[in-house]
């Protein structure tokens, strides 16, 4: 949905460090009314990818990695009051980033996602230690968490995360997704019941939106 020139040039003006020109695109796709979630994936997210592997190539620096995550955040909140809901749906989640995990744009977009769904949503974003995160859930009691894990060997931290939940909440749905799930990651949580691996926004959409929100 997103024309090739179009991300070509934001991905310029990201790496480029022209936050006026990026929040510019971004406002004329709103006006233009392609999704809110293409906005997530096909801009923010792919763009992001692609400062990854400028990265991982040596031909982006750390420095202008960090530009174009500290612009993405900022235009997070500009797209986010046009992904906000007509009705609530009465239900609530906490998502957060597992323990050590500092990659916290994909939690972010889920957290808002789900807000756009009605949902009443906790973000508590990258590097949650397991005993805060499960402190957090037991004072909060949500219908969902949500755990974000980029990096294959933080998935530990999420399964020790799901384990003190399931201490107090032995039935609370949990829903894991970000890349480490691509790469191995789901072998690591097999065997915990009630915890779904979720691989897309849209999946994500459907259970937000299924009656009782449960994954
Ligand atoms: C920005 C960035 C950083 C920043 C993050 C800052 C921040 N504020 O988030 C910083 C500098 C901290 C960083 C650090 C590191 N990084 Co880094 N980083 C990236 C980069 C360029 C972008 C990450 C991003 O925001 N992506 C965009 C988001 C939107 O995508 P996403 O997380 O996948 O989320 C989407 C889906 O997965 C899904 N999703 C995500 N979570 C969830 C949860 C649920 C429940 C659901 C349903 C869906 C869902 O929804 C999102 C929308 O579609 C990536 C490149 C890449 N491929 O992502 C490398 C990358 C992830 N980093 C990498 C590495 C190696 C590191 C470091 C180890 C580097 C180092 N040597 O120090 C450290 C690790 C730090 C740590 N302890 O976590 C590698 C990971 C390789 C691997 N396979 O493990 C990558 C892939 C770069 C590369 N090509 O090599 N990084």
């Amino acid at each position: 949905l997103i024309e090739q020139e179009t991300f070509r040039r934001y991905l310029d003006d990201l790496l480029a460090g022209r936050r006026e020109a990026c929040r510019a695109t971004v406002e004329r796709l709103l006006a233009e009314r392609v999704p809110i979630r293409t906005l997530y994936e096909e801009l923010f997210r792919d763009s992001l990818y692609e400062v990854g592997r400028l990265w991982q190539a040596g031909r982006a620096s750390v420095a202008h990695e960090h530009l174009a995550t500290a612009i993405t955040e900022e235009l997070l909140g500009v797209v986010f009051p046009h992904a906000l809901p007509a009705e609530e749906a009465d239900r609530s989640a906490v998502v957060s980033c597992a323990a050590d995990e500092f990659h916290q744009v994909g939690g972010r977009i889920v957290a808002d996602v789900l807000e756009s769904a009605g949902w009443d949503v906790k973000f508590l974003g990258a590097n949650t230690p397991v005993v805060e995160l499960a402190g957090f859930v037991r004072e909060l009691d949500p219908d969902l968490l949500a755990l974000s894990v980029t990096v294959v060997d933080h998935v530990p931290a999420a399964a020790a995360a799901i384990r003190a939940v399931r201490a107090f909440a032995p039935d609370l749905p949990v829903a894991l997704g970000g890349q480490a799930f691509a790469e191995g990651g789901r072998e690591l949580v097999r065997d915990f019941p009630v915890v779904r691996i979720v691989s897309s926004l849209e999946e994500l959409e459907g259970i937000a939106r299924a009656r009782g929100g449960r994954p």
